[in-house]
């Protein structure tokens, strides 16, 4: 439960992680100087803007007549006239920078980050004084706490600055130390490098963009301090709790934040002045409370540990890899701590590094991408009972529908709403890439809104909260749905095609040798389009409503474009059987419909489920992080704990700063952030979902216990998941076998569990009546907040 290290991190990726969902901090933990990066969750460039392109309404009947010609390449060059401009960019905060008088010997360094208690810690001795930190971001009193102490008295000197690389300046108050700064009005991404100025700023009177300021204070309990504009000196202290906060002006996707603005100030005004109310042991009671009232709901043991003596994390990952199951363990546990820590009611969702970044231009912008890794963050959310922390999606997949339903009326003269491949703060719906400058295989892509309502209905499914399907999610669900049914068009042969269509960053061979991005009925529209339809048709019928509208959605549903299977066996990614750009290509997009998605099944369809699985085969076992998270969770689908361990493998190898060379090579930095290379925190929530998809499986009817359990994990238990139908389960297993499952019923719904074996079902001590239904289905009813006992019967052949 704890990432440890012997010395200071010497990279950004060596630093450690800690968050409260809006304000989050890397700690480098240095002996002379400790350097604390940090952000603010809603701190980005530009300012809401008109980013949609009426011309792209002109074009689009002239693009369908290429498409149905056949004239792919054609249609990639006329896909540049529909783009949109690029999002705007996550931006990083600063820096508090602690540069201490320490003179004398250094001995006994260690730092850490203990997942138990959501703190990072670092100790040494100078000659005899042992010197400790004790870091973390809190959720309750929003503010980063950081306390340092001497063991002898007096000894804690040091002087505590704050820098930016935005524009910014650092002034004093009577008691804290103030930065103010403002961010550029645009910042391009870093792969755009058609503008001299890819940062830019305005005059501050003309300007628009977002404002900011960061407040540090300090609380004694001996010595004394003296503040001036440069910095914040500690002199002949003991111990000592710096107290930071910061806010922006930042008012809402859809306002300025210059004329209509939050003030910075006052916000971080009150949360210092209310967070100095507080002792140190307070607020770190405070936030320990609140912090394991999610952490502490799943546990896991795979196994025991190969390691025997103290090892640090990085050696850890390179001597032991997923060989060692405790180290799987801390994977997903940091994976949860990172969510938690990036994801909480009110923020920001995570973005791309979650909520940590130092780079003015982050790679791809730091921003929301959404033709995987933004879905792929939240995949963990529900099945590991971190349901709170799915709520900045929710509220962002509501403000981008709004924006969306406008981009799908200005752009292509359809109803409902439609988001493309990028967003940011602002919620930009429609396509990026400079108005010709992106490649239509990744700008062009208005299928976000089919993806992301999944995420509405995933959230219903997990909590069976009805007032919330039908006020919040169902609205918006039908509204994607509306703009699927006037997307599509019919064929000759009276079937619905998606036109035009990419499969995500993925291009084919044309008959004529060329690549090309867009043809029609990409097999990832379609399976997309049918998880949407299949949605809303079940949320009509839980909803008692809309009984028309659902028929229309059956209709349309039973005649999309047949999915077929190709030459070699495989799913076919397009609408023929072209051959790839790249055969191991990272993106899967075509095996949606097997995870996340619900389409594919060994039982309901055998045929193209194995053709999926052909298609994985071919795709083969390399990728980026966030790929490797992707197979790891289809995998499981595929019921392969063996394979899937062999990609937690590719996963947990170190990658160092140096070796970053191969983009397409994934693995883990010494801080186990996932390395696409570079970092991108997706691969970290992707990896915890595909480990829980190997431990319990609730996409189809009945509940399946370890339906992938690798062979090199033989006894464990997990407790905590959560199952569709709002029910929390432990899992006990040995020797391989099922030895005895726990289900708690939140809602009282029927439960349905898929189990080989004979059971003994038990509510308390009573044993109770269970109804054997088709397929090798067990049912029986609960009631709320009860407990339910599942034991496997030995029958007398065993
Ligand atoms: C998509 C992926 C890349 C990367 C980027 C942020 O474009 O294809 O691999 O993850 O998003």
């Amino acid at each position: 439960m704890k990432l440890t290290y012997q010395t200071s991190a010497k990279s950004w990726t060596e630093a450690l992680p800690i968050g409260n969902g809006r304000l989050g901090a890397m700690i480098f933990g240095g002996v002379e100087l400790e350097r604390v990066q940090l952000n603010e969750d809603s701190l980005w460039s530009g300012s809401p803007k008109d980013w949609n392109n009426p011309e792209a309404k002109k074009y689009l009947p002239e693009m369908r007549k290429l498409i149905f010609a056949g004239k792919y390449v054609e249609a990639d060059q006329l896909a540049k006239k529909m783009m949109g401009p690029y999002t705007q960019s996550y931006l990083p905060l600063g820096d508090l920078l602690l540069t201490f008088d320490h003179i004398g010997r250094l001995s006994d360094y260690k730092r850490g980050l203990d997942l138990k208690d959501g703190i990072a810690r670092v100790q040494y001795m100078i000659d005899d004084v042992t010197y400790t930190r004790e870091m973390f971001s809190s959720f309750e009193d929003q503010v980063i706490v950081i306390h340092l102490k001497a063991n002898k008295e007096g000894k804690l000197n040091f002087t505590a600055r704050l820098n930016s690389l935005l524009q910014s300046v650092t002034e004093s108050s009577d008691e804290e130390l103030i930065l103010k700064g403002i961010c550029p009005e645009n910042v391009d991404p870093n792969y755009f490098r058609e503008n001299d100025q890819p940062i830019q700023y305005a005059q501050e009177e003309t300007g628009n963009s977002i404002t900011f300021e960061g407040r540090l204070a300090v609380k004694l309990e001996d010595g004394f301090y003296e503040l001036n504009d440069e910095g914040l000196q500690i002199k002949q202290a003991t111990a000592a709790t710096l107290f930071f906060s910061a806010a922006t002006s930042f008012n809402g996707y859809d306002k300025s934040p210059r004329k209509e603005g939050k003030a910075p100030s006052i916000a971080v005004m009150k949360y210092l002045k209310d967070a100095k109310k507080h002792t140190f042991e307070k607020l770190r009671e405070n936030h320990i409370r609140d912090y394991t009232s999610l952490f502490n709901r799943v546990e896991l043991d795979l196994g025991p540990s190969f390691v025997k003596e103290e090892i640090s994390t990085d050696q850890w990952i390179e001597q032991y890899g997923a060989s060692d199951p405790k180290l799987v363990e801390l994977l997903f546990h940091y994976g949860r701590y990172l969510m938690i820590t990036s994801s909480r009611p009110g923020t920001q969702p995570a973005n791309l590094q979650g909520i940590w970044n130092d780079m003015l231009q982050p790679p791809w912008s730091s921003n929301y991408t959404l033709n995987i890794n933004a879905q792929m963050n939240y995949w963990p959310v529900e099945t590991c009972n971190l349901a709170e922390c799915h709520e900045p999606l929710l509220t962002f997949i509501e403000e981008l529908s709004l924006n969306g339903e406008r981009t799908a009326e200005i752009n292509y003269g359809c109803r409902g709403w439609t988001a493309h491949h990028n967003s940011d703060i602002w919620r930009q719906s429609a396509p990026v890439g400079a108005y010709g400058h992106g490649d239509p295989v990744w700008t062009f892509w208005p299928m976000a809104g089919a993806w992301l309502s999944q995420h509405l209905w995933e959230h219903f499914a997990f909590s069976r909260n009805k007032q919330f399907l039908r006020e919040k999610a169902y609205p918006i669900m039908k509204k994607a749905a509306l703009f699927c049914i006037d997307w599509l068009i019919e064929d000759e042969a009276g079937y619905f095609v998606s036109a035009p269509s990419t499969s995500p960053e993925h291009k084919f061979v044309t008959e004529n040798g060329k690549l090309a991005a867009i043809s029609m009925a990409a097999t990832m529209d379609l399976t997309l389009i049918w998880d949407l339809f299949t949605n809303c048709i079940e949320a009509t019928k839980e909803l008692n409503c809309d009984i028309e509208f659902c028929k229309e959605l059956e209709e349309k549903r039973s005649k999309l474009f047949p999915l077929q299977i190709g030459q070699y066996g495989q799913l076919q990614e397009w609408i023929k059987d072209w051959e790839d750009q790249e055969i191991n290509h990272r993106h899967v997009s075509h095996l949606f419909g097997v995870y996340p998605g619900r389409q594919f099944t060994d039982h309901e369809t055998p045929e193209l489920f194995e053709a999926a699985k052909q298609s994985l085969l071919r795709r083969g076992d390399e990728g980026t992080g966030w790929s490797l998270a992707w197979k790891i969770a289809l995998w499981a689908r595929f019921k392969d704990g063996n394979r899937a361990l062999d990609l937690i493998s590719n996963l947990l190898q170190l990658v160092n700063e140096e070796n970053k060379t191969n983009y397409h090579k994934g693995g883990v930095y010494p801080n186990l952030f996932d390395a696409h290379p570079p970092f991108q925190i997706d691969g970290n929530f992707g990896f915890v979902a595909g480990l829980a998809e190997l431990l319990l499986q609730s996409h189809t009817e009945g509940i399946q216990f370890l339906p992938a359990l690798p062979d090199a994990w033989p006894n464990g238990y997990v407790r905590g998941l959560r199952a569709r139908g709002s029910f929390e389960i432990d899992i006990e297993w040995e020797n391989k076998q099922l030895k005895v499952v726990v289900i708690r019923s939140l809602k009282g719904e029927r439960c349905v569990i898929n189990i080989e074996n004979s059971v003994e079902v038990k509510a308390g001590e009573s044993v109770i009546d269970t109804e054997d239904i088709a397929n090798g289905l067990i049912a029986f009813s609960t009631k709320a907040r009860e407990s339910y006992t599942i034991r496997p019967i030995k029958t007398a052949a065993l």
